[in-house]
């Protein structure tokens, strides 16, 4: 080692782009967490493009760029991972998902596959049992009057409906919450969130592995879906399992965060619940502006193959970039009033569910599950009332609370 002394040069900043805002938020911290508007207000007005000095990336947080990214997968590539992780320097902490952590041409054929999986077609057979299973809910929760909207809401109402809708047997469910918790925040930088995470993953991998065998799928659920289409010759048999897993990996604690973020909403804002009411036909838009209003993927990250021109700046090749998804759907130059949680806004074009050829695959399960809940409620509740501290939930990826006390009353 040797000694440095005041009159060595500063170091260089290698990657340091010249001419790029530079800004000291860190969107992984538990402070940005507890009051992540200002900051991504900051994000927003400091310019089309920013660099995050703390871990080195570019970022883009307005509307405009992080749909112009989104948009343009060749330039701005998944297979070398959407997180902050570059999988060309450092092996992944799981095998690749083969769909999210993709390009075409190998991504088409797997998208291809699950959209047909959980086409509008498939949906039609699991409608009336997710609504009847809402209704059964609400019931449930009226009687009780008051319990916690996370745990006994949005956690329970898609853990009661989604596992059976893949044909998961009931043992070891246990650990899906958890496996999705480290998916989500094995997202994000090597942070204490993440190497926590995924120190303690070991038994929630091993479940997740053996429920996304075949024999352990029940017929006419997704899971067997996925697996059949090997036998149309459209998959492998090793690449159904790695399918099977993306659905344990991204369509629960997704939904979970979604549905927390509609009650919340609710909640909070008891106009917007009486104009339910009134209309329920509302629900589906109600959960949909919950989405955009609290954006319950906050980020995603994507690497460029390139040289090419953010804002007007010049990026290089291999560089990560960082999509506020949250940001860009709360960004004043797209939306009117974007603070305000307005039930009959015009959501389409918001990126809670991406954009593009990547565009959540699983957002008419999504919907559904948020449409069948919030019709319910507005069916047969007349009030929620916050009744104790909220607590909220920290990782690295997902946003939504650990705790929200909460009292109903029926109509
Ligand atoms: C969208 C998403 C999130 C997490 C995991 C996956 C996808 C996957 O494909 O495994």
């Amino acid at each position: 080692m040797s000694a440095m002394s005041r009159t060595d040069p500063v170091a260089p900043d290698h990657g340091a782009p010249v001419g790029v805002p530079r800004l000291d938020v860190d969107p992984f911290s538990i402070e940005y967490f507890d009051d992540l508007h200002p900051s991504q207000e900051r994000l927003r007005e400091a310019g089309p493009l920013v660099y995050l000095d703390k871990w080195k990336v570019y970022g883009v947080a307005r509307y405009a760029e992080v749909h112009a990214v989104l948009n343009d997968p060749a330039t701005f590539c998944s297979s070398r991972g959407v997180g902050l992780s570059d999988f060309s320097k450092e092996k992944p902490w799981r095998p690749p998902s083969i769909i999210l952590e993709a390009d075409p041409p190998e991504h088409t054929r797997t998208r291809t596959v699950l959209s047909q999986v959980l086409s509008p077609t498939a949906l039609k057979q699991v409608r009336d049992r997710f609504a009847a299973a809402a209704a059964a809910k609400v019931d449930e929760l009226l009687e009780r009057r008051s319990f916690d909207a996370v745990a006994d809401l949005a956690e329970a109402y898609p853990l009661a409906i989604f596992p059976d809708a893949l044909g998961l047997k009931q043992e070891g469910r246990e650990h899906l919450l958890p496996y999705a918790g480290v998916v989500f925040n094995a997202f994000g930088p090597p942070n204490q969130l993440r190497q926590d995470a995924i120190e303690r993953s070991a038994p929630h991998q091993a479940y997740v592995a053996e429920q996304c065998q075949r024999e352990n799928l029940a017929p006419g659920g997704f899971g067997a879906c996925i697996h059949a289409r090997v036998d149309a010759g459209d998959i492998t048999a090793a690449e159904a399992p790695l399918l099977v897993r993306s659905l344990l990996s991204a369509g629960l604690d997704t939904t979970v965060n979604g549905i927390g973020a509609a009650v919340y909403c609710l909640a909070r804002y008891p106009d917007q619940l009486a104009r339910l009411r009134q209309d329920p036909s509302l629900a589906r838009n109600a959960f949909e502006e919950a989405v955009r209003f609290e954006s319950p993927v906050q980020t995603f990250f994507r690497t460029t193959t390139r040289e090419v021109e953010i804002g007007g700046h010049r990026v290089g090749e291999g560089e990560k970039v960082l999509m506020f998804l949250g940001a860009a759907n709360r960004d004043p130059r797209r939306w009117e009033n974007p603070d305000s949680y307005d039930i009959t806004r015009r959501t389409s074009g918001h990126v809670g569910y991406g954009s593009g050829i990547h565009m959540c695959v699983g957002q008419l399960v999504a919907r559904l599950e948020g449409e069948t809940m919030l019709a319910a409620l507005a069916r047969k509740v007349s009030s929620i009332e916050i009744t104790g501290p909220v607590k909220r939930r920290y990782n690295n990826t997902l946003r939504g609370l650990e705790s929200l006390p909460v009292a109903i009353a029926p109509v």
